[in-house]
Formats: structure tokens, C-alpha cells, sequence
């Protein structure tokens, strides 16, 4: 039962990271009212909740922020390649300081159920403290990983050290000093974990099932004078990361690995990987994910240079990623990652053949061996993509939840609109583009905006995406995924394609036809009259 009623509103916005706040700016610009809730006690979002150690964007820190604000982007202090977790906070805190968005959000208020009335066209959304209240329009902006995934090893509770989950970091810091850790999973988050632990801790252990083309990022600190010039670059960078593929700030390498001999492969990758990050794969062959040779040396490439780096052969052996193409997992930034198996306090076990039976009281068991820990971390990865709204008990048409749709059917209309749920909007639904999040999002909030200024000056007060149309796009996703070489990593199970939890059906959870073909299609719509929705 509510305790509170709150006085409707034009749009409540759930969530108050980067999709939030864009969302915040552009109700503003339509003159709507909302009511913005977010469950953590400031804005962040994913860079809110994900403060373990070593958190850091794995996109170059002048394309990992917002392009609607020209004027703090010329300003801001780009301290380094890759932004650190804090000051990534510290960019997201100063936006909703400078536009004084705060007085929209009501913080620590989880949203536990949103309602579709059709008698109405409006939502009633409830949350976990009793408010209640309702909206023509409900905007989601719940990211792709806001949903943990923490296997459910039996005797997790039993486990009388310290445990952590990645994404549900404490805000006072933990000291490893002196203490023997486990770190469980090595995606891009345990990767990042791992080097940073590995230099504070007695001792290490990686618990690996599969290991990962792990790219150096090569991050380094901006000097005044790479900031100056960045400055004077903005149309030029934000050009750049609109038409990019994975919205990076990067040209496309306009050369085919197809047409050259092994020798001129061997020194475009070489070059590439000296660039780092992902400049080896976008910068290097523009066929790298749908050529297989190009794809296998570019992956046996990463091989011989773990092998190289890595001083001992069995743990070089087992980081060299063989049952999955590069690309076919999300690869992960590493800054001397490799070089951490170096180090005497770090080890690695792989679970692959030998999983992970239980934890214990002092640590955990393998089905041949038994280790002990005094604290163990969860890097296990995220119910994603689909988790967080499905988490978020929404009722649409004939009171189905997008829960059940999804679990069959997880389709959206250009990655925000679900047939059966008028008048929501899920920035970063599934079959959204998969490449960096925050120009992603300024495409989608402003794909929004458009969508919401027709239908207001249509009169209309219902706007639902079509069977048809949702259905084409979710083919079109289809289509593009099957032309890759990506699928060839599904035994590996790709968080992107719904295959890492258990019982999840996998699925083309993201379009990968790349922002700039993404933002043509948007036009297109918009263009059209949305003819791929239906206003009544
Ligand atoms: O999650 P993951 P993540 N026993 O799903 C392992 C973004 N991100 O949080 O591969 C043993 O990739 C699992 O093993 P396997 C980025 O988009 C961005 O690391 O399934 N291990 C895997 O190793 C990224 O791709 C940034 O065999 C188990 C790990 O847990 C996405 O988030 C930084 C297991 C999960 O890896 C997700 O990355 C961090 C089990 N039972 C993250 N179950 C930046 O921008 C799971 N695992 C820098």
C-alpha cells in the first residue's frame, strides 16, 4: 500500500546516471514535468555503484562524457586517457550541479513497480518507501549492468572472512595489506580488479574459467598541452565518435586485412597494439570481426605476446584465450595485466575443467583442490542488458510484464520501445547499439525527444512501437550478428548475448551495425513520421 501519493507528472525518469541526467536536460527542452528517482544517494549510475578498485572507462576520457554541454567539455580537466571511477563521479556530479538537475531526483528511492493503466495511457510507478505516482510517460535509464550476477555457489553465506561483489563496492575502502584474496571471474571488471589487488595483496588468487584477449590500454596522464588541443577539437571529436562503429573517438582504419599478405597483418597489428586499447581492433583492419583470417591473427597475435610477457609457460598457456575468436567476448583493458602473473604474490587457477564446488567457512573448494582466503571477490558479472528492467516489476498491456516478454522475447524498436508497453521508453533497452555508452545514450535520449515532441503535437497520448516494426529490427540485429564472426564465441557465453546466466535464453540482445548506421536508422524514423509506432 502507498504511504504518499506524489502530484502526477508529464514523465518520471528512473535512474540518475549519464541516461538520467541526458534525460533530465532534454524534458527541460520539451517543457514536461517528472519526477526522477534514483536508489543510490547521488548521481552515477553505473560509475556510482562500481567503485572496486581499479574501476576505470575503457573509452578514451574526452568521448566518455557528454557532448550536449560544450562548454564543461572545454573546460573540464581530462586528467587521463581513460577516466578513473571517481572522476568520472566527480564529471557526472558537476553536470547535475551546473544545471541544477538535483531538484528533480529524489535519491535512495528505489522504483519496485511500474503500471500500465489502458483505460488512461498512463503509468503508476511505485517505490520500495511507499511513494506512488503517476505519469503519461515513463524513461527508463537503468544501463546495461545494473543487475549483479553472483553464481550461487552453495555455502556462499558460510564464508567467515570478507566478501565483496564488484558492483555493490563499499564506499569506505578495503585494505588488502597483508591479507590473502580471491578474485572470481576475469571479464573487464576482474581484469581491472586483479592489477590493482595484485600490488597490495599477501597474496592473490585468480579463479579464471575463460580467459580473454586482454588489450594493453595504455593509459597515461594528459598534459596541458594534449589538453589544449583537445579543446580546440571539439566538433572534430564528437564528429568522430557519432560515426564510429563503437562510438569511440577514432577514424575507421580503411584497410581491409583481407587484401594484405601476413607480413603486412603482422605490422598493422603490431602498430595497433602499440597504440592501445582499441585501437587494435578498430584501427588496424576494418574486417577484423568478420574475416576469420585476419580475426585468427589478430588473435594469435595476443597469444604470442602473453607468451612473451608472461614469465612462467604454464599461466601464459592458461591466459591464451583458444576456444573463442577476438571479439566473440567483450575484450577487456588491461594496463600491465599480464605482467601481474609476473609478480610472486599472484596466482592463477583455472576452473575451466575444475569448477568451483563451494565456498567454504575459510575459503573455497575446486572439485580437486581447497584453498583458504580472508576475503573473497565476486567479479562474476551482470543479469545484463535485459536484468535491470525486468528486475523492475513493469506491467504493460493486458497487466504482462516485461519480465515474461523478455524471457521470450527480447526485442525493442532501435534498442528503447517494446510492443506492449505504450509510453515507455527504456534508454539502453536491448537492441541498442553495442559501443560506448554515453554517446549511445545522447543518440537515444535525443531519439526520445523527437518521438515525444511529435506525439505531443499529434495530441496523441499513447505511443507504442509496433509488432511489425520491432520485429524487423530485432531481424535486422539478427542479420548483422550472423555476418560477424561473434557467434562463434557463444560457447564461451557472452554477457552481450544473454549467454552467461544460467537459464537465460541467449539471445541478439544488441545491435552491432555500429553508432553512425544507428543514428542513419534513427533519422530515418524520425523522418518518416515514426511510422514504426503507432500514436493514437
Ligand atoms: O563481467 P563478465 P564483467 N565460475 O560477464 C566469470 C563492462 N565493463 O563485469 O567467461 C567461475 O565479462 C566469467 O567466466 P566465463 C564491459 O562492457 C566496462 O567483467 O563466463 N567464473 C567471467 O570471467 C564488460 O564487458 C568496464 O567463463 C565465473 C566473469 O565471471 C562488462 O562490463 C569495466 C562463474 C564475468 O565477466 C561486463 O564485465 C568493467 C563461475 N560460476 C566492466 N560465473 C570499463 O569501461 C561467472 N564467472 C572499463
Amino acid at each position: 500500500m502507498p504511504t504518499q501519493t506524489l502530484p502526477e507528472v508529464d514523465a518520471v525518469v528512473v535512474g540518475a546516471g549519464f541516461a538520467g541526467l541526458r534525460t533530465i536536460h532534454l524534458l527541460r527542452q520539451l517543457g514536461l514535468s517528472m519526477q526522477v528517482f534514483e536508489a543510490g544517494d547521488d548521481v552515477g549510475g553505473t560509475w556510482y555503484w562500481n567503485r572496486y578498485p581499479g574501476a576505470r572507462t575503457d573509452t578514451e576520457s574526452w568521448a566518455y562524457c557528454f557532448s550536449f554541454d560544450r562548454e564543461l567539455w572545454q573546460r573540464w580537466d581530462f586528467r587521463e586517457r581513460y577516466t578513473a571511477q571517481p572522476d568520472v563521479l566527480e564529471y557526472l556530479r558537476a553536470v547535475a550541479d551546473k544545471h541544477d538537475m538535483r531538484q528533480h531526483i529524489r535519491f535512495s528511492t528505489r522504483v519496485d513497480g511500474a503500471y500500465f493503466d489502458e483505460a488512461t495511457n498512463r503509468w503508476t510507478v511505485t517505490t520500495e518507501d511507499g511513494l506512488q505516482i503517476t505519469s503519461r510517460w515513463l524513461i527508463t535509464g537503468l544501463g546495461w549492468l545494473g543487475i549483479a550476477y553472483k553464481p550461487p555457489f552453495p555455502g556462499a553465506d558460510s564464508f567467515e572472512g570478507e566478501s565483496y561483489v564488484t558492483s555493490q563496492w563499499p564506499k569506505e575502502p578495503v585494505d588488502f595489506a597483508g591479507r590473502r584474496v580471491a578474485v572470481i571471474g576475469t571479464g573487464a571488471t576482474g581484469i581491472q580488479v586483479i592489477q590493482s589487488v595484485g600490488q597490495v595483496a599477501e597474496h592473490l588468487t585468480v579463479f579464471q574459467r575463460t580467459p580473454n584477449y586482454a588489450l594493453p590500454g595504455r593509459n597515461h596522464a594528459l598534459g596541458p598541452e594534449q589538453q589544449q588541443a583537445l579543446r580546440r577539437d571539439f566538433e572534430n571529436v564528437w564528429e568522430k565518435t557519432f560515426n564510429h562503429v563503437f562510438a569511440f573517438p577514432m577514424e575507421p582504419a580503411n584497410r581491409l586485412g583481407a587484401q594484405v599478405d601476413d607480413a603486412e597483418l603482422e605490422r598493422v597489428l603490431e602498430a595497433g597494439w602499440e597504440a592501445g586499447g582499441f585501437h587494435y581492433i578498430f584501427e588496424t583492419f576494418d574486417d577484423m570481426l568478420v574475416d576469420q583470417r585476419v580475426n585468427d591473427a589478430a588473435s594469435e597475435f595476443v597469444r604470442r605476446k602473453i607468451r612473451a610477457i608472461v614469465r612462467d609457460p604454464a599461466t601464459a598457456e592458461l591466459l591464451c584465450p583458444k576456444t573463442h575468436p577476438i571479439g566473440g567476448k567483450r575484450p577487456p583493458l588491461g594496463n600491465f595485466y599480464y605482467e601481474t602473473y609476473n609478480r610472486p604474490n599472484v596466482t592463477l587457477v583455472s576452473v575451466r575443467d575444475d569448477p568451483i564446488q563451494e565456498i567454504t567457512p575459510t575459503g573455497l573448494r575446486t572439485r580437486t583442490a581447497e584453498y583458504e582466503f580472508d576475503v573473497i571477490i565476486y567479479a562474476t558479472g551482470f543479469d545484463a542488458i535485459t536484468g535491470p528492467l525486468a528486475s523492475m516489476n513493469v506491467h504493460g498491456v493486458g497487466d504482462r510484464t516485461i519480465a515474461e516478454q523478455w524471457a521470450q522475447d527480447p526485442k525493442a524498436l532501435l534498442g528503447i520501445a517494446s510492443p506492449g508497453f505504450p509510453n515507455l521508453f527504456a534508454i539502453l533497452g536491448p537492441q541498442a547499439p553495442f559501443a560506448s555508452h554515453p554517446p549511445v545514450i545522447e543518440t537515444q535520449v535525443e531519439l526520445i525527444g523527437k518521438l515525444l515532441a511529435h506525439a505531443i503535437e499529434q495530441g496523441a497520448e499513447r505511443v507504442e512501437a509496433t509488432e511489425e516494426a520491432a520485429r524487423a529490427w530485432s531481424e535486422q540485429c539478427d542479420t548483422i550478428l550472423n555476418a560477424t564472426l561473434l557467434p562463434q564465441g557463444m560457447g564461451d557465453r557472452p554477457w552481450f548475448l544473454g549467454a552467461n546466466v544460467p537459464g537465460k535464453k541467449p539471445s541478439t540482445l544488441c545491435y552491432l551495425g555500429g553508432l553512425g548506421s544507428y543514428r542513419a536508422a534513427v533519422d530515418k524514423e524520425a523522418d518518416g513520421g515514426f511510422p514504426g509506432f503507432t500514436l493514437s
